[in-house]
């Protein structure tokens, strides 16, 4: 197997113009791969930290050079000359050579950039698929298809708060992901044309979905329904409606503060609203509808879902093994979102996945709200035959490489 012969990080700008990694990994036998890194906002307090330069004469204090600096001067000289095989080790010699409990000595934007730059250099030096490669050495069960999250409403943080809800999402019920994309766009584009004649705004927020300003939550499940329906999909049956509340960035002092109503109201009055707009729209999985700490009420919600239903930790869990423990230990969810940044290392990424498999909980792999054009999640999402890949809209080519990406992989190119 090939040896690492350097390793370089520079400081690029996210789908929101802010600044993240790439690093680049070159191999002995001369292979050269790259991969880029993703970043949150309405990010968990348990996360992994993303280190940022704090400098506030260069983009706001964002600046990643810290980073990009660990990577060129602290990790490369760890990793260089290095052989390829035991990518789990190299990854594992990244998590002692950072030493903390939650990367904040290297960044886990740092060890990340590397660790997937790390595989993907693997893969093309055996001449593999990615997602061939992350399968073989990583999973036992085939690749599968994941079905798609499309989030078509954008809301809270990531469109400037007119809904206190972040995203509306639809899930089309068909096999092949090609199906499914054509699905999703043509609801997309059908909900697009309907706010056009409702002289309603088709501008798009973080994620490529719409943000009109609505009155409700409400509107925004009918505007979904009566799109579809208008082209002849039906609700519950070509694609089911799924929510990410987002609640850790609504919640203070232990109630739940919605902006929209002006109204602060405690986790039995909120369980109560969610199954209200269950029963009404049929709303099949539910993300981070509470805080992330708040695991009381997660228990209770999920005792009032039917078995079927979803009820996904986001935030809640941070693909962090030892809180999904907790999670499972308290029943307060039955799926788990997987975002690699949110640990800081493909192998824990992969850790995470298999333990949610093993609790047999759902597994949807993520993107984060500000994204880079790199599509490493639909071949890490293939490769783990994940239930579900969720990557936002379809607008915005940060959001579409990824699902473009699942097209290339189902024609075997
Ligand atoms: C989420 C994500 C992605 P962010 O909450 O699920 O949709 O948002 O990356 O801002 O945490
Ligand atoms: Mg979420």
């Amino acid at each position: 197997m090939a040896k690492i012969k350097n390793i370089r990080a520079i400081e690029i700008l996210d789908s929101r113009g802010k600044p993240t990694l790439r690093t680049f990994v070159f191999l002995d036998d001369g292979t050269v791969a790259s991969s880029s890194i993703p970043s949150g906002a309405s990010t968990g307090s348990h996360e992994a930290v993303e280190l940022r330069d704090n400098d506030s004469k260069r983009y706001h204090g964002l600046g990643v050079l810290k980073a990009v600096n660990n990577v060129n001067e602290i990790i490369a000289k760890k990793l260089v000359g290095q052989p390829l095989d035991k990518l789990d080790e190299l990854d594992k010699l990244m998590i002692d050579l950072d030493g903390s409990e939650n990367k904040s000595v290297l960044g886990a934007n740092a060890i990340l950039s590397v660790s997937q730059a790390l595989i993907k250099a693997a893969a093309q030096s055996l001449k593999k698929p990615l997602w061939q490669f992350i399968n073989e050495y990583y999973f036992e069960a085939k690749p599968r298809f994941p079905r798609m999250m499309f989030n078509v409403i954008n809301g809270g943080k990531h469109a400037d708060w007119n809904f206190d809800i972040q995203e509306f999402i639809i899930i089309p019920q068909r096999q092949l992901a090609s199906e499914s994309i054509k699905v999703g766009s043509e609801i997309y584009h059908s909900i697009q044309k309907n706010l056009k004649e409702k002289k309603l705004s088709i501008l798009v927020g973080d994620e490529g979905g719409f943000s009109p300003i609505l009155n409700s939550n409400e509107e925004a499940f009918q505007l979904i329904i009566e799109s579809a329906k208008n082209i002849g999909y039906e609700n519950g049956k070509d694609f089911k409606l799924a929510i990410d509340g987002a609640a850790s960035e609504f919640f203070s002092n232990g109630k739940y503060i919605l902006k929209k109503d002006n109204k602060e109201i405690t986790g039995d009055e909120l369980i109560k609203y969610y199954l209200e707009i269950e029963n009404k729209y049929g709303i099949y999985s539910f993300e981070d509808v509470f805080q992330e700490d708040d695991w009381e009420n997660w228990t209770k919600f999920k005792t009032q879902l039917n078995q079927n239903e979803l009820l996904v930790g986001d935030d809640l869990f941070c693909t962090n093994t030892k809180r999904m423990g907790i999670g499972f230990e308290k029943k307060s969810a039955n799926a788990t979102i997987i975002k690699p940044n949110q640990i800081g290392t493909i192998k824990e990424t992969v850790d995470a996945i298999k333990l949610a498999k093993q609790y047999n909980w759902l597994v949807a792999v993520s993107h984060r709200s500000g994204e880079t054009e790199d599509s490493f999640i639909a071949d890490l999402a293939y490769a783990a035959g994940a239930d579900f890949l969720k990557t936002g809209s379809l607008s915005r080519s940060e959001r579409l490489a990824k699902y473009n990406r699942l097209i290339e992989i189902e024609n075997n190119l």
